[in-house]
């Protein structure tokens, strides 16, 4: 089943008039209500009316994550607070988080298209969706949340962790949709073998999994494992949260909502459009928002866009699967980490210098991060006990800053190799 026909299966020409009479209403709602905006599009002697279509839309600024962090917390809504009805936020490269605020009318978008991806999943209102993305700030758990409540299926807000009450749960409850990351998926497909449960005995029919990497050799894995048939689903907290784009059951790529974020992959060096099918950054404007809108947020993540027609029937334009980032974010346990913000933590620690490396691996399906720390002389020690209270130390504010938790290692001064071009800061050794 489509959950919205007339929007899903729009004629590439229909498209195409609603996408641009949509930006040019955009950019006149930010034009007027963002000075930020303003300011770029008068920098590049633009005025609104210059944009007349879609095809127009190369000649408008760029956003990025740094723009969002120079504007915290709210210096990029478009209208009064009082329209706004909630906020979210993710990490931003250093200790202070990104932030988003939505209004009544986003939330219902954000549902609409959350919506969408669980129809594509084959869900519909007589199942039971075991929510075990984090709910908070993260837009993971209320996100799907809301999309799951839409489409009118039951929702079990169980949240990330417990494993045995998610088994449980999911047992007593008879849950036929699990949503989370694929990792933890994988994880709970582990723990249901060792807990020696019959998988033929869930009721479980379909997952839909995202907000991290993963390939489809994990999406075997995970199908193997819990005896289900797993979909992607993409999205970012600057955009609206999960639901920006999920797969269908063809499994080739994911659907975006295009008749909300309009898509483009540009090389991110140059910055131009790439040929059509070449792997770039996608980059997204939102063209129906009201909180917050972006214009050519640039995502860093890197992935295709295939206008091929699908055999599900929709028309929406497809993505493929994120094929890597063009910035040095890593994504463990389901949480975005710059290796950045490491180093703002540790500029506020006396005992600590900049000097670091992330060391992260998967043991089993669970994602470590150990960060080697390199201590100023004046404070490395024999003591265990001295040392520790530095370890203890860094490592909560390490932790505050990040929120996952990490092994800090501690070595001397001058260990870690010193690079005379760009710093190597991370080994990631996971296989995903
Ligand atoms: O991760 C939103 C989300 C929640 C998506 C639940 C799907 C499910 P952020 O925390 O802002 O938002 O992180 C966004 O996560 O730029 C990608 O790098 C990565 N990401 C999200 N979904 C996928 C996916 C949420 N399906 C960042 N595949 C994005 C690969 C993904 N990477």
């Amino acid at each position: 089943m489509i959950w919205n026909e007339p929007k899903e299966c729009m004629s590439r020409d229909e498209r195409t008039a609603e996408q641009s009479q949509r930006l040019k209403e955009t950019v006149n709602r930010v034009y007027h209500n963002v000075a930020f905006y303003r300011k770029k599009m008068q920098e590049l002697g633009l005025e609104p009316g210059d944009i007349k279509g879609i095809e127009d839309i190369h000649k408008l600024p760029f956003t990025t994550k740094n723009d969002l962090r120079e504007n915290y917390p709210f210096g990029l809504f478009a209208v009064p607070k009082s329209e706004i009805v909630r906020v979210h936020a993710s990490s931003g490269t250093t200790g202070k988080p990104i932030v988003v605020g939505y209004t009544r009318k986003d939330i219902d978008l954000f549902s609409e298209v959350v919506a969408r991806a669980y129809c594509c999943a084959g869900a519909t209102k007589d199942d039971i969706v075991q929510i075990a993305y984090g709910y908070g700030l993260f837009t993971g758990g209320l996100g799907m949340h809301y999309g799951a409540e839409k489409l009118g299926a039951a929702v079990v807000p169980i949240s990330g962790g417990n494993t045995e009450k998610q088994l449980a749960l999911m047992q007593d409850f008879g849950s036929t949709i699990l949503a989370c990351t694929p990792s933890y998926a994988a994880f709970l497909s582990e723990a249901i073998e060792e807990a020696g449960i019959d998988k033929n005995q869930l009721q479980l029919k379909a997952g839909i999994f995202g907000a991290e990497p993963w390939s489809n050799e994990m999406r075997a894995k995970i199908e193997e494992g819990l005896g289900i048939t797993a979909y992607d689903i993409y999205g970012l907290s600057e955009i609206i949260g999960p639901g920006v784009s999920c797969s269908c059951y063809v499994q080739e790529g994911l659907h975006v909502a295009e008749d909300h974020f309009y898509p483009e992959i540009l090389d991110p060096e140059t910055l131009k459009a790439v040929t059509p099918g070449t792997t770039g950054e996608l980059v997204f404007t939102t063209i129906t928002k009201e909180g917050m809108p972006l214009l050519r947020y640039r995502t860093r993540d890197l992935a295709s866009l295939n206008y091929d027609a699908c055999a599900c029937g929709r028309t929406n334009v497809r993505m493929s699967k994120i094929q890597g980032r063009s910035d040095d974010m890593l994504i463990i346990r389901g949480v975005n980490v710059f290796p950045s913000q490491v180093e703002s933590a540790l500029l506020e620690i006396e005992e600590a210098k900049p000097h670091y490396m992330l060391i992260v691996d998967r043991v089993g399906t669970m994602d470590t991060l150990e960060i080697q720390v390199e201590i100023d002389d004046r404070y490395f020690s024999d003591e265990m006990v001295e040392l520790n209270k530095v370890r203890q130390k860094i490592k909560h504010k390490v932790e505050s800053i990040l929120g996952i938790s990490v092994n800090i290692n501690l070595v001397e001064h001058k260990t870690i190799a010193r690079s005379e071009g760009k710093a190597k800061r991370v080994i990631d050794r996971r296989k995903i």
